[in-house]
């Protein structure tokens, strides 16, 4: 079973890699010739999850997944939430959102904060979504060199490592995109 998964993102490519069943393939956008920014102009997550994945499946004429995640800082008004990639600006990499957070966190005790993924699924104009969330706090400093994005300021509920301190076999134990994934699973099993 083949489905594309529409993401310029390299890194949540290897993630949904490391959780899918043998029997699904995925397909990149590069495979169906979409070599364009897919559009991401919503203000939540779940729409700019939704406008990703339905972009792509009208586009290819196939099936698609598409995702949108957001790192929610509970002091700072859910920020970066929807707006995670561009923090710091249009062309920031993730060491400027990262310097950016820690320097607005800077004189703030609530270092509370959860990831969000929502995982959409488009086919023939219906879709589905699917919510993915982990709790956990800010770290004061960066820790670890693995993963991607803020990995290196994220520690989960209950832990004292953050993300980028786990292989990913340990961080699919926790995050919120094994989560969203697991539901859209449970979910797509029933179309196999
Ligand atoms: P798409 O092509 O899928 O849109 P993207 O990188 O633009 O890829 P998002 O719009 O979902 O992805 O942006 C999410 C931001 O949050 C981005 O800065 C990521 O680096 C970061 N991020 C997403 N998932 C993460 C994870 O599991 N751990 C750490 N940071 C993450």
């Amino acid at each position: 079973m083949k489905l594309l998964l529409a993401t310029n993102n390299v890194n949540k490519r290897i993630e949904f890699q490391s959780l899918l069943p043998a029997t699904i393939t995925l397909l990149s956008l590069e495979d169906v010739a979409i070599h364009e920014e897919l559009p991401e102009h919503e203000k939540t997550i779940e729409g700019n999850s939704l406008s990703k994945a339905k972009y792509a499946s009208e586009k290819a004429g196939i099936p698609c997944i598409a995702e949108d995640t957001g790192l929610e800082v509970y002091a700072l008004n859910q920020e970066p939430g929807v707006y995670s990639a561009r923090y710091a600006g249009k062309n920031a990499t993730s060491a400027d959102n990262i310097k950016l957070l820690l320097q607005r966190l800077d004189t703030i005790s609530d270092r509370k904060a959860r990831f969000k993924t929502v995982i959409t699924y488009y086919e023939n104009g219906q879709y589905e979504q699917f919510e993915g969330i982990i709790e956990g706090r800010i770290a004061e400093f960066e820790k670890g060199s693995n993963g991607f994005g803020y990995d290196s300021v994220f520690i989960p509920e209950g832990l004292d490592k953050t993300f980028a301190e786990m292989n990913l076999e340990q961080k699919n134990e926790y995050s919120h995109r094994k989560r969203a994934f697991v539901r859209f699973l449970s979910f797509y099993r029933n179309k196999l």
